[in-house]
């Protein structure tokens, strides 16, 4: 297996049994949380602000929120939030969704001007009765809430949006660059799992499209009885496939995260021959906080942060050239 890793990294260990009365987790199982795992290399900014707030005794749901969060902020991360790549008219355009073990959960699609749209899918989630709101809905929505207008299209998105306008080649197929997509899966203290998935979607993708990243059981899927699984890569494949609540149902019919991770890998595979610079990769968590990825093509890493490992970690790939 191709690992890179870096930072402090340690062996997973027997820390200590479950015993928690408000615990997700079977009683004789080896507790491995709190922990956090998110997507690629940003992954590492995320999990540093989330798992300071597990460590503090905060929700599982505050930490994937609130790490992602990071992330979304930060203007040189041209795949999330500000500065994310604009669609093909220049509008930068945000999904996001994030889901409780319960089953609560709640999203955003096609939101314009706001640079949280995590914050907001958390809102839509508690504070009205729907799970999805969208475009100009979903910003109206927003703004009521507190949310500021802010311009998405950075100085420096504007200029590669230019570059692209000259040739406007536009491949739906994936190009592994420009898909980054930020999914976090979390277990608190309690041993209660959450998860949130937020991206400015496909680059130069045609106005009004939407991936699988705000789509419960596409993008995200948690369910406190089994784990959670993500998604990053080709939204229309993910879909497809209803991905990361397939990951969840093959680990509740006994796969280990890993192995749950290659087996819809393999199924998307079935189904789409042209795998032509198609990138798609799963993380997964069960309950008890182990772990598993896999992608289509090599090249998705993972963090990875607990008590005991913090890791930046390539993913195992189907496709060996
Ligand atoms: C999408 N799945 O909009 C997203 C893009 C992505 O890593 O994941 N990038 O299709």
């Amino acid at each position: 297996m191709d690992r890179r890793r870096f930072m402090r990294t340690s062996a997973l260990g027997v820390s200590a049994v479950a015993s928690s009365p408000v615990s997700l987790a079977g009683p004789l199982q080896t507790r491995r949380w709190p922990i956090i795992m998110s997507t690629w290399d940003h992954g590492v900014a995320a999990n540093t602000v989330g798992f300071d707030l597990l460590k503090k005794g905060r929700s599982a749901l505050d930490a994937v929120e609130k790490g992602v969060m990071e992330v979304e902020s930060d203007p040189k991360v041209r795949t999330v939030g500000i500065g994310g790549y604009p669609d093909r008219e220049g509008k930068v355009t945000l999904d996001a969704c994030i889901m409780k073990a319960d089953g609560a959960c709640g999203a955003v699609a096609f939101l314009q001007d706001i640079k949280n749209p995590i914050a907001v899918a958390r809102k839509v989630m508690e504070e009205t009765p729907h799970i999805m709101l969208v475009g100009q809905g979903a910003k109206q929505f927003a703004l009521q809430n507190g949310f500021k207008e802010e311009e998405l299209l950075t100085r420096a998105a504007k200029k590669d949006y230019q570059e692209w306008l000259k040739t406007s080649d536009y491949k739906p197929l994936i190009n592994i660059e420009n898909h980054d997509t930020i999914s976090t899966l979390a277990i608190d203290e309690k041993g209660v799992m959450a998860g949130a998935c937020t991206t400015s979607g496909a680059a130069w993708k045609m106005h009004g499209r939407v991936g699988d990243s705000p789509i419960i059981g596409a993008g995200l899927f948690i369910d406190g009885e089994v784990g959670g699984a993500c998604a990053t890569g080709l939204g229309e494949e993910v879909i497809r496939t209803a991905g990361s609540a397939m990951v969840v149902e093959a680990m509740r019919y006994g796969k280990t995260p890993q192995e749950a991770c290659e087996t819809i890998v393999n199924r998307m595979i079935k189904k789409q021959q042209n795998l032509q610079g198609f990138q798609v990769g799963f993380m997964a968590m069960d309950k008890n906080g182990q772990t598993g990825a896999y992608s289509v093509q090599k090249g998705f890493t993972y963090a990875l942060k607990s008590d005991t490992v913090e890791e930046l970690a390539e993913a195992r790939y189907l496709i060996k050239k």
